[in-house]
């Protein structure tokens, strides 16, 4: 989730911060916008929090992002409540930044505040996740992945993985933060693969915040419940199978074998868990795309029209290849 607040200067007098009550860096009008192109810009964002690896990653990407291209960023962190968010946006509103970049904990909310952002003439850039209104007009352009397509990629390989079984493959899923983009559309992509093949069936399903610590309290939980009834682990993040992965242990079964586990992000420690056989697959969220924002908000700035939805590549990768891909992972 982050705030991106572009205190723009529009001449070298505004470089150095000192008047950022320029009203012309502001406007948002046409002719500004073309003088802002290539001056320093003061970034600042709120990020959700630092509730995952990938999370992690990707606050490090966007802070380089931004000092690698000479620009100067404030950083806040809404540990993941939204209350945070929509004050950070409020308070940087009132300081009269040129530009926001939203990635939102959760889907709705958001409206009135990007009402008021709309009212202030402030474009909105959606990063790595999206809101859940149907005018475009609220924002500029939305940067992030397809998450419906992980949670189909995710249905493909346990398609494949459980297609000589012959009795029913029971699921359980750990959900990432309710009502957030991702874990509704990974949700969503699971189901609409599975719903043809009967035998694959989601037996317990709830959330697990995305965190390592919540993800192990719910598996153990499912485990209580269904113990060696389980044959497979649906994660909506690579964090959560890892506490997972520690639950079934602890539970005195073998994880990757008794349950397999299917995590998302791709993240270091997931290609890990794959070399030590405790995971089986892993589908990527690349959250190293700080370089390809600032590129959009400078594209932007420089009178450029960019696509409302632009997605970032991603693949699916498996425990037979962890070991000769760890070393090249980023993040
Ligand atoms: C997905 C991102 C999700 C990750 C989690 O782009 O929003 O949030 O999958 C993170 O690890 O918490």
């Amino acid at each position: 989730m982050f705030l991106i607040f572009l205190m723009v200067a529009c001449d070298s007098s505004d470089v150095t911060g000192e008047d950022n009550n320029n009203s012309s860096s502001n406007n948002g009008s046409e002719n500004n916008e073309a003088e802002i192109d290539g001056e320093k810009l003061v970034i600042g964002f709120s990020q959700v929090g630092a509730e995952s690896e990938f999370r992690t990653a990707n606050t490090e990407s966007i802070k380089s992002a931004i000092e690698d291209a000479g620009h100067e960023l404030k950083f806040s962190d809404a540990q993941q409540k939204q209350e945070n968010q929509i004050k950070a946006i409020r308070s940087f509103i009132a300081q009269q930044v040129d530009a926001i970049v939203l990635a939102p904990v959760v889907e709705t909310g958001f409206e009135t505040v990007l009402q008021e952002a709309k009212d202030a003439e402030i474009p909105v850039f959606l990063a790595d996740r999206a809101v859940d209104i149907d005018d475009d007009s609220y924002w500029v352009t939305f940067l992030g992945s397809d998450f419906v397509e992980q949670g189909k990629n995710a249905a493909r390989w346990t398609i494949d993985e459980f297609e000589d079984h012959e009795t029913d493959v029971n699921i359980v899923e750990l959900q990432g933060t309710v009502g957030s983009a991702p874990a509704i559309d990974r949700k969503e992509g699971f189901e609409e693969v599975i719903e043809d093949h009967d035998h694959l069936k989601i037996i317990k399903s709830q959330s697990g915040d995305f965190t390592r610590s919540e993800g192990k309290e719910v598996m153990e939980a499912f485990l209580k419940s269904e113990g060696e009834n389980i044959d497979l682990l649906f994660s909506h993040n690579d964090d959560m199978a890892i506490g997972a992965i520690q639950a079934i242990e602890e539970y005195g079964l073998t994880p990757g074998e008794d349950i397999k586990i299917i995590g998302m992000d791709a993240v270091k420690g997931a290609f890990e868990a794959m070399i030590d056989g405790k995971m089986n697959v892993t589908v990527e969220t690349n959250p190293i795309f700080g370089p390809q924002l600032v590129e959009l908000i400078e594209d932007h700035f420089a009178g450029e029209e960019l696509e409302k939805r632009i997605v970032v590549e991603e693949g699916v990768f498996t425990e037979d290849e962890a070991e000769e891909l760890l070393p090249s992972r980023e993040y």
